[in-house]
């Protein structure tokens, strides 16, 4: 059945534009790491600094009207899918403002304007509503494509291979995004498997796999794009595994003694996604050194606003707690 409410074929998106959306990210997480060490945001928060290519090269390959799905560390990928940074910013200290009215916060914010079904605390838990999403699509002849964001940590749970082999049998557009940061919690990744890469995972289901640098935004959006041409063409789901860093702790406060120094001084410097992008940018004569730092103090700037009118907004009225909820 022919799709009826999507346009096929994101346009193509210039690394200026990527590096921008990354920019925007990496001063988003930034500002959320020193609000929450001074106590501005309540709860937990694990921050994405590192990881941003994955974030703006996946969702600049979708549509509006895609679906999304993330994790505990999915600030990046609900700012580059379209949702509103103040609002983001807002639900983050908890606010009315908040895109859930401050009742999601980091690890449940959602926004399904934009086709982002939430955040989820349980590791591998969205997979299995990506592909869910993805079967309404399907059934109903729409178009849509479902990208399921994960870490490597949740390969090792039961979720990911039950969701994992019905989109393969049934064929689903969707795309399952694995960012391996390395380390699950505290712990080195290659410890956890004998099995050297996700993608060998795939094959096991049938699954279209690719493995790209989740350092370089061109690549990753350029692999992404294959992967949502096969899903909106009816050629099943793929998967694509994505190396990457994170630069912080597993939560905001974790100091991670479990790292290598060296390990992750590299990571930061060479191997930083903005540097990586800006090398290009400027070694191909598209931006000067002078542009690049002002798109920093401009996404920098608009943090800032955000965190100006979050801090203005409101506090939800005590009887919103029994509001937009299931209550028995
Ligand atoms: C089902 C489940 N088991 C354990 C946890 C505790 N936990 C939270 S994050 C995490 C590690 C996740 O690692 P990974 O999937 O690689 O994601 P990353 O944090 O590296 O982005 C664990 C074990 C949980 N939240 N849910
Ligand atoms: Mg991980």
């Amino acid at each position: 059945m022919p799709p009826t409410s999507v346009t096929f074929g994101a346009p193509a998106v210039s690394l200026a534009d990527l590096h921008a959306k990354m920019a925007l990210i990496r001063a988003f997480e930034l500002r959320v790491s020193t609000l929450y060490r001074d106590g501005d945001i309540p709860g937990f928060v694990h921050t994405s600094l590192g990881q941003e290519a994955i974030a703006a090269g996946v969702c600049a390959a979708l549509e509006h009207d895609d679906y999304l799905t993330t994790t505990h560390r999915g600030h990046g990928h609900v700012l580059a899918k379209g949702a509103d940074l103040d609002g983001m910013m807002a639900e983050l200290f908890g606010r009315a403002d908040g895109l859930c009215r401050g009742k999601g916060g980091s690890m449940h914010v959602a926004d399904p304007s934009v086709g982002i079904l939430g955040a989820n605390a349980i590791v591998g838990a969205g997979i299995p509503l990506a592909v869910g999403a993805g079967l309404s699509s399907k059934l109903l002849g729409q178009g849509r494509v479902a990208v399921a964001f994960f870490g490597e940590g949740a390969v090792n749970q039961g979720a990911f291979h039950e969701a994992a082999n019905l989109a393969a049998i049934w064929n689903l557009p969707v795309i399952l995004l694995c960012e391996d940061n390395r380390y699950a919690e505290f712990t080195d990744s290659t410890k956890m498997t004998r099995v050297a890469s996700v993608c060998e995972r795939a094959a096991a289901y049938g699954i279209w796999a690719r493995d790209v640098y989740g350092n370089d935004v061109a690549a990753v959006h350029a692999v992404t794009r294959e992967a949502v041409e096969r899903c909106r063409a009816g050629q099943g789901p793929a998967l694509i595994e994505a190396a990457t860093y994170r630069w912080h702790g597993h939560y905001e406060g974790d100091d991670q003694p479990y790292k290598p120094g060296a390990e992750a001084d590299e990571w930061r410097t060479e191997r930083d996604p903005l540097v990586l992008a800006e090398a290009v940018l400027v070694a191909d004569g598209i931006v000067t050194e002078a542009e690049l730092a002002a798109v920093r103090t401009k996404a920098t700037e608009r943090v800032d606003r955000a965190v100006v009118a979050a801090r203005a907004a409101a506090v939800p009225a005590e009887q919103e707690a029994f509001q937009h909820v299931f209550v028995d």
